[in-house]
């Protein structure tokens, strides 16, 4: 044999690229809603995560993917997100992160903002490839809907079991999305005037096709969700303001977004499943 024999064991063999569809993937997987779950319980199925981060020991995966969840007083709805979510990613063979914004105070919940402060918060880290927008109350059923980036904006809810798995209405972006850094920065990122439910994932869409962008969806009997059965918060009343706020979009959008997101970071705690942002967003 040649040279190589003598390469110190010191150098780490480069590993390959995963391979293209991940030899790990399972399809529809049967979801629990067990009400005993207990946190530790999820912490003990996820060693391999580290401050909320993951990435395969055996290849390197082929997108760096950020997920970001707006989040106050859902800790059962993010428990049972954890519990599906961290092998779902696994088994894509992923590079990724989770992230929790969490709205401080109690004042008019803003998912749009929140979702702003995780993308700039998460860059803060790594140069993350694809962010993914993520309710907290949405499980993904079937693995083979891809948490990573296209070539255009991706909408990865087609169905959920509240709609009968069929899409809410042409041109619905609510619930999880994936954008790649350079799709949401042509944006400008959400608009941070959406205060209470409702608008702000219809004026994702607007500033996506203002920019000559198509939304591409996987095939409906892969983007299925189960979201978990909830009432309206309180402090997320329905926005009066939203018809006429989702007017304005094509004239605000360059001074509404990414570059107006201000924000006071109250604390960054890196648990060992997610990293917890807390975050004083103001109010109207
Ligand atoms: C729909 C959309 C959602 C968003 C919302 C309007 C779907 C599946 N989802 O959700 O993406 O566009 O309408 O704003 O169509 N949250 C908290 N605590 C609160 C309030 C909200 O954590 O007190 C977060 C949480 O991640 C939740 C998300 O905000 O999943 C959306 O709020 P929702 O679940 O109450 O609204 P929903 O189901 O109508
Ligand atoms: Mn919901």
């Amino acid at each position: 044999s040649g040279p190589s024999t003598a390469v110190p064991l010191m150098i780490p063999t480069p590993r390959a690229e995963c391979p293209k569809e991940s030899p790990l993937l399972q399809g529809a997987v049967k979801l629990n809603f067990e009400p005993s779950l207990q946190l530790e319980e999820v912490e003990g199925e996820n060693k391999r995560v580290a401050q909320g981060r993951y990435q395969p020991w055996d290849c390197t995966a082929r997108q760096s993917v950020a997920i970001l969840i707006p989040h106050r007083n859902r800790e059962r709805h993010l428990l049972y997100l954890l519990h599906h979510l961290h092998p779902f990613l696994q088994r894509q063979q992923l590079h990724y992160a989770v992230y929790v914004i969490q709205q401080a105070g109690d004042g008019t919940f803003n998912r749009a903002k929140l979702l702003n402060v995780g993308y700039l918060e998460a860059l803060k880290d790594y140069s993350w490839d694809c962010f993914i927008f993520h309710d907290v109350d949405l499980v993904p059923e079937n693995d083979h809907n891809l948490y990573v980036c296209d070539s255009q904006p991706k909408h990865l809810v087609v169905g959920r079991n509240a709609t009968g798995y069929k899409l809410h209405y042409k041109g619905y972006f609510g619930g999880v999305t994936a954008m790649s850094g350079k799709q949401f920065r042509k944006v400008n990122g959400f608009a941070n005037t959406y205060w209470g439910w409702g608008g702000e994932d219809d004026d994702l869409r607007n500033r996506v096709e203002l920019q000559k962008m198509q939304i591409v969806r996987p095939p409906a009997d892969i983007a299925r969700y189960t979201m978990v059965f909830h009432k309206r918060d309180s402090g997320n009343e329905i926005n009066k303001d939203r018809i006429k706020l989702l007017r304005q979009t094509s004239r605000v959008w360059k001074r509404d977004g990414l570059n107006s997101c201000k924000y006071q970071t109250l604390s960054v705690e890196r648990l060992p499943l997610y990293i917890n942002v807390t975050v004083d967003i103001g109010k109207p």
